[in-house]
Parts: C-alpha cells; structure tokens; sequence
C-alpha cells in the first residue's frame, strides 16, 4: 500500500480510468484520453464487463460540460438582488473564504444549527459527497440534513422486507426468461440493465413494462400496462391473488420457500386475497385481462425477475407498493435461482466506513436537528421557535440543485430569496441554485479529482482517478471544505487528510485498493443467488412480508394499499408526473446545447381524449397549474400519457424554460408513507390552452 503514490500524483496513465460521477444506477468506468494537459475524449472502459465500452449520450459529451464557456472558474460575490437578474463579480478566494468565516463564526456563536448543508447526489463520489464536508458541519454542529429526494422511500421498505437495499446481481438478468420492468424508463435511465434485458430478450424472455407513461421502454417490451401512478400496491396483491387462488390447480406457489423463508405469510396471504383482479384493474385503471396474464406469466416462468426502480415509489404509498413488489419472488421461490428475484437496490452491499470518513465523534455530545431536504420550501419559511429551533440563516449547497428540483417551487423560491438568509454554492455552473447565492464557489468535475464510488444499480467499487488539472480557480468540495474548516479553526488533523487517504479509508480493508489504482473498479464479492436459502437480513433472517420493524414503530406490519395524496377531482382531473428526460440527468446537464436540443423545449405530455375537449393540439402554449402555481410549456399531444395523466418530462433550468419556472412549480411538499420523501408523482393538475 502506497508505494507508488508519488508516481500517481503525477498521473502517468493515459488514458485515465475514471468513474461516471452521475447519479445513475449503470456506475460506468469512465476511459479519458488526454493530450497536452487536455481531457479530449471520455468513453466507457470496454474492460469493466458492465460498461463495456459503452456510455450513455450524456456523459459521451462530457468533455463539452467540462471545457463549457459558462464553466464556473472564479469565487464569485454576488452585487445586487438575488435571483434570476441576479449579477456577479469575481473575487479572490481569500476574500470570499474570509467573508464566509466571518458569516459563519457569528451564527455558530448564537447557535451553528442556524446553518443548514444542502448536498445531494450531484457526484456520488464518496469522497467529494459527504466525506470532509461532514466533518467539517459535524465539527461546527450545523442542522442535519435528511438527504430524502429521491430513494428513502424505497429504501425504507426495502429494510422493512430484505433488511437493507439487497436484491439480485444485475447481470443474471440477461439469462431471465420473463423480465417485470416496474417503474424504470431503463433505455434513458439504466442504460445498462437494459442490455442485458435485450440480451435475454433475444435468447427468448418475455418483457413486461409497468409504467403510466408509454416510455421508450414501454415501446420496445413485449407488453405494457400503462396503471394509474401510485396505484402499484393494488397490482402486486392482485398478481398474488391469482397465484393463491389458482394455486390447487397450477403449483405456482413455493410451499417451501414460503415456509422456511418468510415471516407473516397467512396474514400477507389473507391481504392479497382482498384484491381479485376485477378490483385491481378498476383501481389501477387496467384492462383485467393484463392483470391476470401478468400473473400467468408469473407464475409460469423461471427464472423471473422484476426490475423494480425509483418511479414506483414517488407517491404516497410509495413505500408500500416496493414492499408489496418486494414479497411477490418468495411466492414463488423465485429467489432460488440466479436470475430470479427482485432488484431495486443492492447498496447496502457495500460497507462505507461512515465513521472515518465523516467523523460523527467530531460532534461530541452535540444533538442537532435534522431538517428534511424535501420540505426545504417550508422549512427556509419558518421561524424560530420550540419546535423547529432557530430559523435557518445560513445554508451551504453542495453536489445539489434545489430551486429547480425541489417539489413546490413557489415555496423554494420564496425561501431561497430571503434577503436576511446567507447562501454559500458550491457548482460547476450558474444554476438556478446559484442564482441566490451570496457566494458561488467553483468546483471541480470528475475529470479533475479523485474519488471513490459505490453503485446502487451493480456490486462493483471504481476508482476516478483526475485526468486534467483543475480549471481556473476551481477547487475540489473537499479543499474548500479543509479551507473553510481554517477559515473556523478547526484544527483536529482530520481536516489536513488528503482526498487519496480518503479514497483508502472508504471501502477499506473490503476491497483490494491495489486492484483499483491498475484496473479502476473492483467486484465485490456478493453470492450469485442472495436468498436461494433466505438469509435476509432482517432480525428473523426471512423475508418479512409483516416487519417486525414496522410493527415496533406501531405502524401496519404487512404491506397495504393506500389511495394517492392528490387523487383526480373536478377541480384538477388531471395527474401529472414529471420523470427524467432521456438527455438531460435530473438538472445536470439542461445547460449543454447540443442535449438541450435533442430535448428542444419544456413540454407536457397528453392523451388526445384529454386534449380534444380542452381544444389543444401539438407545439400549442399551455398552462399547467394547480393550487400551488402555474407552469407555462409546449403541448404535445401523444398516447404515451395515458388518459388522465399528464406526463411533464424534467428536470429544466428554470431559467431556460418559457417563463422562467419548470415542473416542480407544481410538486407538493406532502411526503410518502415511509422515508419522508418527496411525492414528485402523486400530483394534481388541470392544463388549459394559452390563446394566441
Ligand atoms: N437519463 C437519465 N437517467 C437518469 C436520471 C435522469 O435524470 N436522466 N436520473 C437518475 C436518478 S437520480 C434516478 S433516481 C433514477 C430514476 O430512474 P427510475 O428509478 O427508473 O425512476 P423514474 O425515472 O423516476 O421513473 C421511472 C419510470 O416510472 C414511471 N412511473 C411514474 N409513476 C409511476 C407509478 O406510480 N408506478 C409505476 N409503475 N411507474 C411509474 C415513470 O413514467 C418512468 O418512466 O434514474 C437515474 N438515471
Ligand atoms: N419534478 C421532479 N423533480 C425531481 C425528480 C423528478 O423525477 N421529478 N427527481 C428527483 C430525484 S430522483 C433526484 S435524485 C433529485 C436530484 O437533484 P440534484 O441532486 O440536485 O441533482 P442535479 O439536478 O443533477 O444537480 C446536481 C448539481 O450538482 C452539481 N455538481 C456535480 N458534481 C459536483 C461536484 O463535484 N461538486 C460540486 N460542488 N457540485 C457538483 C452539478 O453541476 C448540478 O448542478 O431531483 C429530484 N427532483
Ligand atoms: S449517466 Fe449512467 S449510463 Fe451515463 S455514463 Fe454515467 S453511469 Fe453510465
Ligand atoms: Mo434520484
């Protein structure tokens, strides 16, 4: 260990073996080539088996977003009112780390949990995610951020079923027979999985879409059930249904596997029995046919394997449609076999040493809050009181972009305007985020650094090693977070570590560092089939269909089906979700022209049944709105929203859309069954033409 890390320093490999920073579930070794000091390509590793050699349109134009005019490349002080019109001026690093200090050191003397982070997955690297900057707000006692966007809700249920984020091995799926892609548009978002699905695809499995949308995956599976959003539960009991009921005659059920390996079986069995699929189908709007082919199928083949994702999980019972979902391969023991089962997430695979790298002792007997990132709208509105504690004065916004995708813009909006809040951004670009900073700090890209990633969508760890050298003045989150941490006098040498020592500490002894400087990624070693023999890692080592952890919250043990926070009414008869548009990565991205222009513009997505009696065709200016706000985009008039759904594809720049607002205009701030996350697809909208 470290023998050659002087040589490293110096970067002798070309081309660089690197790691896709994005928050996506493929996780790609990323190979750049560079001349003169200059990153000129970006291409996937053909040596990583689950890249192989391929990258998604996106990040193939990573170097454009690196070497981009707007590229953020001065500490920049904002003159002048926040927002949109909001106008700059370039200032030395000293200035601006002196001023923040300042700022910081005042609040932190009333009380630091007037400071709140802001970071999301803008890299998932462990080491410029939450690596020196939690120590550094762990060593100032700043408020505790609840990091809910976008998985907690699946995740939760999926610790409440399997014990933790656990599932089948992604690459078994390509020797599947029959594949349930359940909530995932895979051709734009797991671009990887999709591969092997049209591997196994074309070795004869069947595919099953279920989505609201006619995505682009829809389209190319054997069949689609295009369900009401956030109407999943229903469908999983359904499917249950039919495999008790016509167990006598067909055997799908695995007697066994149910009796060695499942807890609250009876009790599930008797919920499922409640949804024959004649009330399924008038629940999630479906032919019942669909419902109970799916079933036949389900019960037929083997191997089966469902790839369930984030999509079904952004409404109310969000995270009981994943545990429903969840339980459905222990009917039939499909987890006996490799490519059998479910995968939603394995990420609890990897063992982050959370401890070293983020440094909670560094709290001492301090307490914080913790506020939710999903209620930051309302959150930035309070004020001081006994219940919230102080208002929040300061926030530092890292890896995230929250005016633009946090639900309820209005509120974010009104929030992040404050003119007594203090708002430091830390950004690659001029998001709407930086818009109502006080400071915009620039950061480095993945091309410039290092870093260390897990994966949620395979079991691989890779290594980014920088290419290129930062641009400008451009600093890694982690100096400027050791620099900040100077700025405060924070002396524990823990601030002093290097992001390579960090790099090392990650993963530790788990995986073989060695490996990872020569090939860039390292398997961990998972079992192929995970619970052919159960060995789930709840406390009854079962599949806990009733959770036990559930139950000693006092909450409904087993899985249950619950009705949609805003459900069609008169007043706004329309649902509308807002899933990712294939080129842009949730915002990232939205500011390259040459994606910008695949996308074109902001549009809505509807059924013509619900176009024709509001008079509105393809390319006319609508309004989308409810009580919350009022969304002005392009209509396209099209079957892939289903009657009653209006499909807004995200995420824009608010400011590059037509008047200066996107989707999450529209988002409420209601939160899911279980992980307090946000409920991007359970909303209620009307859509009205704007005359000429
Ligand atoms: N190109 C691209 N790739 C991405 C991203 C991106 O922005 N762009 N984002 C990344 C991130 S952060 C994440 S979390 C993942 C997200 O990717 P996924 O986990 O797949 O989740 P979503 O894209 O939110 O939704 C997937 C599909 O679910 C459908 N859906 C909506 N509501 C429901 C419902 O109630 N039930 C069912 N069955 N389906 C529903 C949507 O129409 C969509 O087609 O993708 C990652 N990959
Ligand atoms: N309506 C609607 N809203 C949604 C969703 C939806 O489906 N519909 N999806 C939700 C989901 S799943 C998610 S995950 C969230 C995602 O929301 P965010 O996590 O905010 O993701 P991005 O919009 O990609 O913004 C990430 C920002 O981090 C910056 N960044 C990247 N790398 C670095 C770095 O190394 N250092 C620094 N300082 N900055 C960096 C990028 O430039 C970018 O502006 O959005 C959620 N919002
Ligand atoms: S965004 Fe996803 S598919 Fe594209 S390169 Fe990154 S990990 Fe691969
Ligand atoms: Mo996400």
């Amino acid at each position: 260990m470290g023998v050659m890390m002087p040589a490293l320093s110096e970067n002798p490999m070309n081309p660089v073996l690197g790691a896709c920073p994005h928050d996506c579930p493929d996780t790609c070794s990323l190979v750049t080539q560079v001349k003169d000091g200059v990153a000129i390509s970006v291409k996937g590793n053909p040596n990583h088996p689950l890249t192989d050699g391929v990258l998604c349109t996106k990040v193939s134009r990573y170097t454009e977003r690196t070497y981009h005019p707007e590229r953020l490349l001065y500490p920049m002080k904002r003159v002048g009112p926040k927002g949109p019109n909001a106008k700059f001026e370039r200032v030395t690093w000293a200035q601006a780390l002196a001023d923040i200090g300042e700022r910081l050191r005042t609040l932190s003397a009333i009380d630091p949990q007037a400071i709140l982070p802001y970071s999301y997955a803008g890299t998932m690297g462990q080491v410029q995610g939450e690596a020196m900057a939690s120590r550094f707000f762990n060593r100032l006692g700043a408020s505790f951020l609840d990091r809910t966007i976008c998985s907690s809700a699946g995740g939760t249920a999926l610790a409440h079923t399997f014990g933790g984020k656990l599932g089948m091995r992604v690459e078994f799926f390509s020797e599947a027979r029959l594949i349930v892609i359940w909530g995932s548009n895979s051709i734009g978002s797991n671009l990887h999985f999709w591969r092997l699905a049209m591997e196994a695809k074309r070795q004869g499995a069947k595919l099953v879409c279920i989505d609201p949308r006619r995505s682009e995956t829809a389209d190319k599976c054997d069949v689609h059930l295009a369900l009401k959003p956030g109407t999943d539960a229903a469908l999983a009991f359904a499917i249950m249904q039919q495999l008790i009921t016509r167990d006598a005659q067909e055997h799908w059920l695995d007697h066994g596997y149910l009796a060695a390996h499942t807890l609250g079986w009876p009790e599930l069995r008797d919920r499922a029995l409640e949804w024959p699929p004649e009330r399924a189908a008038e629940f999630c709007g479906l032919p019942v046919d669909q419902i109970i082919q799916l079933a036949e199928d389900y019960g037929r083949t083997r191997p089966a394997a469902i790839r369930l994702n984030y999509g079904v999980q952004r409404a109310h019972g969000g995270g009981n449609a994943v545990r429903a979902i969840a339980c459905l391969p222990a009917l039939i023991g499909a987890w006996r076999e490799r490519s059998g089962g479910v995968l939603l997430s394995n990420s609890s695979r990897f063992s982050v040493n959370k401890q070293a790298l983020q440094r909670p002792d560094l709290l001492g007997d301090r307490r914080p809050r913790t506020l939710n990132m999903s209620t930051i709208g309302n959150d930035l509105l309070r004020s001081t009181s006994a219940a919230f504690g102080p208002q929040v004065q300061a926030l530092i916004v890292y890896n995230s972009n929250p005016v633009a995708v946090a639900p309820d813009s209005p509120k974010v909006v009104a929030g992040f305007a404050r003119e007594d809040l203090f708002t430091v951004v830390l950004e690659h670009f001029q998001t709407d985020t930086a818009d109502y900073a006080d400071y915009v700090l620039p950061a480095t890209t993945q091309l410039e650094h290092w870093d260390i990633h897990a994966s949620y969508g395979h079991t691989d760890v890779l290594l980014n090693r920088p290419a290129i050298k930062p641009l400008g003045e451009a600093k890694t989150n982690t100096d400027i977070f050791r620099a900040l941490a100077q700025e405060m006098g924070f002396m524990d040498p823990c601030f002093q570590e290097d992001d390579l020592s960090l790099c090392r500490q990650v993963f530790g002894e788990s995986v073989d560092f060695e490996l990872l400087l020569q090939q860039g990624f390292a398997h961990l070693e998972v079992p192929e089939a995970p619970f052919a023999n159960g060995g789930f890692m709840t406390p009854s080592g079962r599949c806990e269909m009733a959770s036990s952890s559930l139950a000693a919250l006092g909450e409904d043990p087993l899985p249950q089906v619950l009705p949609n926070h805003e459900p069609a009414s008169t007043q706004w008869p329309l649902a509308m979700i807002s899933p990712p548009a294939r080129n842009f990565l949730n915002s990232s991205f939205v500011n390259l022209k040459s994606l910008r222009d695949i996308e074109i513009e902001p549009k809505i997505e509807i059924h013509p049944q619900d176009a024709i009696h509001r008079q509105i065709e393809t390319g006319q200016t609508v309004r989308v709105f409810n009580e919350r706000g009022s969304y002005v985009c392009q209509a396209e008039v099209s079957t892939r929203a289903r009657p009653g759904l209006v499909v807004g594809l995200g995420i824009w720049w608010r400011k590059l859309g037509r008047e200066g607002s996107n989707v999450n205009e529209l988002t409420s701030q209601a939160l899911t069954d279980m992980g307090r996350a946000p409920t991007f697809y359970d909303c209620a909208v009307e859509v009205a033409k704007i005359e000429a």
